[in-house]
């Protein structure tokens, strides 16, 4: 018996398989259901008991060495026709993967940077009602950036309008979750403003907002000290100079020291070093009240930055339209 089982190892080894049919014939002939071995493992039951341990090591053998034969010439030799083969000589296949935009990457390093620190992302519409876009948000009703120039409205219907910032999310969020409130909302933003190298129609934002008791301005200098070092770098430093906005009372705007050393035209510090990257202030008590969050108990600070202002200064782009032209040549340099 064992002397045959050795035969069919020889037979197993020189068969000669060059087509994935040959690969399957022998398949079928020694494990098939009426084949060879689950012949000879039936038999294994009559073999002498001495006999019974080499009997098994020689069944094995053969049918590895015809799983192995059979396995391996049908991946290599997936097809029947010879010069369909595997051909080492092609060209290999080129991945055209794409990769993130450059808005994209920054966003996302940005809301990392808050997320650390225990700030969670909302999101809302880009259709906004004049409440949560403007009225909530202390815009007297003269303002300008309410001005058909300004604001996308819809037709026929002044009472919505594309959202001229993301604060109307973080006014959504006020409305419906009590302080301590830590969030940032990034999101697509529309302005009636013509097109140019500094400025677009569609940009992008990203505020954020902290509600809680006893929040002072010292906690919102730190917390922007802490971005500015994590984003640019850990001896970044800030200065905040006065500023207004209708819904922040004290407001400033930001700037962090880029140094006189990467000023490769003017243009990008005006020859001061410094760099203006965000507006931000202490949230106006009259907000807080709008959305039914009490003012005499919480405080809380806001900011806001232009995502394509962060983006260009980082990656030295010097037109903005870039970022929405999808010119693949551009969108490439980011892989
Ligand atoms: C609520 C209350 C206040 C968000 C803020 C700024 C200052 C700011 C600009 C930066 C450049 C917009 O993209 S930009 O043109 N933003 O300077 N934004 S404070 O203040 C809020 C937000 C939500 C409820």
């Amino acid at each position: 018996m064992i002397q045959e089982i050795k035969e069919h190892i020889l037979n197993v080894e020189k068969a000669a398989i060059s087509t994935a049919e040959d690969a399957e014939q022998l398949r079928i002939k020694y494990l098939g259901k009426k084949g060879i071995l689950p012949q000879l493992f039936k038999s294994f039951k009559s073999v002498p008991v001495e006999e019974k341990k080499s009997f098994g090591q020689a069944l094995n053998e053969l049918k590895q060495m015809v799983e192995s034969k059979t396995i391996k010439n049908k991946a290599v030799k997936g097809t029947n026709s010879a010069q369909e083969q595997l051909d080492l000589t092609r060209p290999g296949v080129t991945n055209n993967s794409g990769n993130i935009h450059p808005l994209s990457s920054v966003k996302e390093e940005i809301v990392d940077i808050f997320k650390r620190i225990g700030f969670s992302v909302s999101e809302g519409p880009e259709l906004e009602d004049d409440w949560h876009n403007f009225s909530a948000l202390n815009f007297p009703e003269e303002h300008p950036a309410r001005d058909m120039q300004d604001t996308f409205f819809v037709e026929k219907d002044p009472d919505w309008a594309l959202r001229t910032h993301t604060s109307s999310v973080q006014v959504r969020v006020m409305e419906n979750e009590k302080p301590p409130i830590r969030t940032i909302s990034p999101g697509r933003v529309f302005r009636n403003e013509a097109i140019s190298a500094r400025a677009h129609c569609i940009f992008h934002q990203i505020e954020g907002l902290y509600i809680d008791e006893g929040v002072s301005f010292a906690d919102m200098k730190q917390t922007i000290l802490y971005f500015a070092q994590e984003f640019f770098g850990k001896d970044a430093k800030i200065r905040l100079r006065p500023s207004y906005f209708p819904f922040t009372e004290p407001s400033a705007e930001v700037d962090v020291y880029w140094g006189l050393e990467n000023e490769v035209d003017y243009r990008i510090t005006k020859g001061t070093g410094w760099l203006e990257i965000m507006g931000c202030g202490m949230v106006d008590p009259e907000v807080l009240r709008s959305s039914n969050i009490d003012p005499e108990k919480y405080s809380g600070f806001a900011f806001g930055m232009g995502i394509e202002r962060i983006a260009m200064n980082r990656y030295q782009i010097p037109d903005l339209r870039y970022f929405f032209e999808n010119d693949i040549r551009f969108l490439r340099q980011f892989a």
